[in-house]
């Protein structure tokens, strides 16, 4: 089968590229420190990856990493809008096969996966690095010819975990699964201080509008509310928390935060942020007791939180600028809605500070390791990593913000009942 050897924007924005993935690396120190680790020893060695992911400049110090570790990859990304055209030049000026543009349609997404599966040397691939399980479910559907060779899947979501979950309680699943998402380290950085450090980049690129003395309401007070009214605490707003969990009401309140119904919430609130997990949060009824310009947006995973298709069948529309819609309703008040319903971080900014993408990648790498040189461990199914391999994440970030981690004594550690090296913590442990 010949295929071309990459297909991408333009590759004369290489140089640009290679300027952010530089900048991007000084802040991914967890992925310089495993590059230093095991580098020479090539864990990695023969692992022929079809990595499905983001094409940001994160994603190309995750991958150039997996490189340095003795895999070979061919990359795609896993959403049509999310490739960064200058990073993907810069990859393919190292003669890496990236399949990815910013603004695919659908059928060029899938002939971008497509062009993953089989290298240039005939081979077909041997590991999946996966998000949202895209590839996974390409290769089961379309060519369960190569699933035999398939060593590993590790997978970047929740969504894409359910989905390997799913067919593995159908009998369907083949390979063994590290599912990324339940590691501690990565899961709270993406959904924490993530968020907690984007939410209000989104807000103010797409509105520029102050935010200190405005009454926010937020959603959900899971990992990802927890970061978004911690934000705009910080920068003065009053927040107000939606909750229908009772523990999680409890929390926001011993937070400070007013706990109140959106049908209350609605009619005082100046910034809506929903970040439930759920969907049809916020709707017509909300919309329609909401104050003039008051601003909509979304957090969560699915646009579906908030009734986005109700405001474009109702009330007409004037596009600001890219991502920013402003909705006359039939009372004569103004919406704004940001990102079309999509993370707002993500839709009108740069999605997770870098380091917070090294915390992530740094765990896809581990996992990567652990799949590929322990076969016989990993039975089929969906594992997590192991919490060693968690702590080892976290350590690899110790160094560069400079803290002094306490050495636990043979004594103490005997006390605790766990070596001195770790693991520290059960599995149950809730951090
Ligand atoms: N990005 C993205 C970019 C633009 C965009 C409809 C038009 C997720 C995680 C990481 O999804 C990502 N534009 C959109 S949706 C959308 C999504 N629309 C919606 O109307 C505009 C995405 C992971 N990540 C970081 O967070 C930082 N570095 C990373 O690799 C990246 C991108």
């Amino acid at each position: 089968m010949s295929k071309p050897a990459h297909k991408i924007a333009d590759i004369n924005l290489a140089e640009a590229g290679r300027m952010v993935i530089s900048l991007a690396e000084n802040e991914m120190p967890g992925l310089l420190k495993i590059r230093a680790k095991y580098g020479a020893n090539k864990p990695l060695d023969g692992a022929r990856i079809a990595g499905c992911l983001h094409v940001t400049k994160e994603t190309a110090v995750l991958v150039e990493t997996l490189i340095i570790l003795g895999a070979k990859v061919q990359w795609c990304s896993s959403n049509i809008f999310s490739t960064q055209d200058h990073v993907a030049a810069a990859l393919v000026k190292c003669g890496i096969p990236i399949y990815a543009w910013k603004g695919e349609t659908d059928e060029e997404f899938v002939w971008c996966m497509q062009q993953t599966l089989v290298f240039q040397d005939g081979q077909t691939l041997n590991m999946i690095l996966d998000d949202g399980c895209n590839l996974a479910q390409l290769v089961y559907s379309k060519y369960p010819q190569y699933l035999s060779g398939i060593i590993g899947i590790t997978e970047e979501t929740s969504s894409g975990e359910l989905i390997l979950n799913r067919m593995f309680n159908a009998g369907e699943l083949k390979t063994p699964c590290i599912s990324v998402n339940t590691s501690v380290v990565k899961a709270k950085f993406e959904n924490f201080y993530g968020c907690r450090e984007s939410v209000i980049d989104g807000i103010r690129r797409a509105t520029d509008v102050m935010l200190a003395g405005k009454v926010v309401v937020v959603s959900g007070f899971g990992d990802v509310g927890k970061g978004c009214a911690s934000a705009f605490k910080m920068f003065g707003s009053r927040v107000i928390i939606t909750e229908v969990d009772p523990i999680n009401a409890l929390q926001a309140s011993m937070e400070g935060y007013e706990v109140t119904t959106l049908n209350e919430a609605c009619k005082e609130g100046q910034v809506f942020v929903t970040a439930t997990g759920g969907r049809q949060i916020l709707t017509s009824n909300h919309f329609l007791n909401m104050r003039e310009d008051a601003i909509v947006c979304n957090m969560g995973h699915f646009s579906h939180e908030i009734d986005c298709d109700w405001l474009n069948e109702n009330a007409t529309t004037d596009r600001i600028k890219a991502g920013v819609s402003r909705y006359t309703l039939s009372n004569g008040r103004h919406i704004l809605l940001l990102g079309a319903g999509s993370p707002v971080n993500l839709a009108c900014a740069s999605g997770c500070p870098s380091f917070v993408m090294s915390n992530v990648f740094a765990t896809q790498v581990l996992a990567q390791i652990e799949l590929f040189n322990n076969k016989a461990k990993y039975s089929i199914g969906v594992h997590s990593l192991p919490k060693k391999r968690d702590e080892e994440v976290a350590l690899s970030h110790l160094e560069k913000l400079g803290i002094k981690l306490t050495q636990l004594t043979i004594e103490q550690a005997k006390y605790l009942g766990i070596q001195q090296d770790g693991p520290y913590k059960p599995n149950h442990y809730r951090y």
